[in-house]
């Protein structure tokens, strides 16, 4: 089993890179956004709620999320191995995930932090935003987001460099790059 976190600040390519991942390794990938998003287009009662915290770039609420993290593993626990696209997000988050992953012997083998320049996060974001319909794709959500990054997710660095498993990967690069980067990391974990 492998199982692999993606982590690092709003359009730093988190989504772009775990479905060439999952793709290469056969593993379930796992976006927290996409599925809180896919809510939101079918209107249903959660994604009403969701979106309250989305459209403002605020995180949603921990437990909501949670849920929807219990809910999936139940279903998908036969995987080969798991890509975490966005999640987890707080420390509280991450304590859940290590809960559940180590209760079955099947813990987290990475973590790779995505590292991309605040400017350049915002001109992807706002590239985005021209087709992608998102609701929170816009400059003044976009600095919220950020703060949001910053204050709340950013302290699961240290929380995962703890552990040991943290790999900083360049995300200045073209996406292959980023990619070849990814891989050469992850065959390291493999090799162990
Ligand atoms: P996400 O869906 O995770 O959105 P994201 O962080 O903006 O996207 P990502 O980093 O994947 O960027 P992408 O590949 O698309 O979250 C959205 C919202 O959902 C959150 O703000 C939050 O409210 C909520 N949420 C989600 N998970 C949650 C959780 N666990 N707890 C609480 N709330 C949660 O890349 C961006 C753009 O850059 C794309 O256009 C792409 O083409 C381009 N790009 C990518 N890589 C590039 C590269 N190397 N070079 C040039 N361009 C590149």
């Amino acid at each position: 089993m492998l199982n692999i976190v993606i982590f690092g600040p709003p359009g730093s390519g988190k989504g772009t890179q775990s479905a060439r991942i999952a793709k290469k390794y056969d593993l379930r990938h796992l976006s927290t956004g996409d599925i809180l998003r896919e809510e939101m287009d079918k209107k249903t009662s959660l994604g009403k709620k969701v979106s309250e915290y989305i459209d403002k770039g605020l995180l949603v609420p921990d437990d909501i999320v949670l849920k929807m993290l219990y809910d999936y593993a139940a279903g998908h626990m036969d995987s080969p191995g798991f890509i975490f696209d966005g999640f987890p997000r707080t420390i509280v988050q991450a304590e859940a995930l290590d809960k559940l992953l180590n209760k079955r012997g099947i813990p987290i083998n990475i973590v790779l932090s995505v590292e991309v320049e605040e400017q350049e996060l915002f001109k992807r974001i706002m590239g985005r935003g021209e087709d992608s319909g998102r609701s929170d794709d816009s400059e003044e959500i976009a600095r919220q987001r950020l703060d949001v990054y910053k204050e709340q997710s950013m302290p699961l660095i240290d929380y995962y460099k703890q552990q040991g498993k943290i790999v900083t990967i360049d995300g200045m690069k073209p996406v292959d790059e980023v990619f070849d980067r990814i891989c050469q990391a992850i065959e390291a974990v493999k090799a162990v």
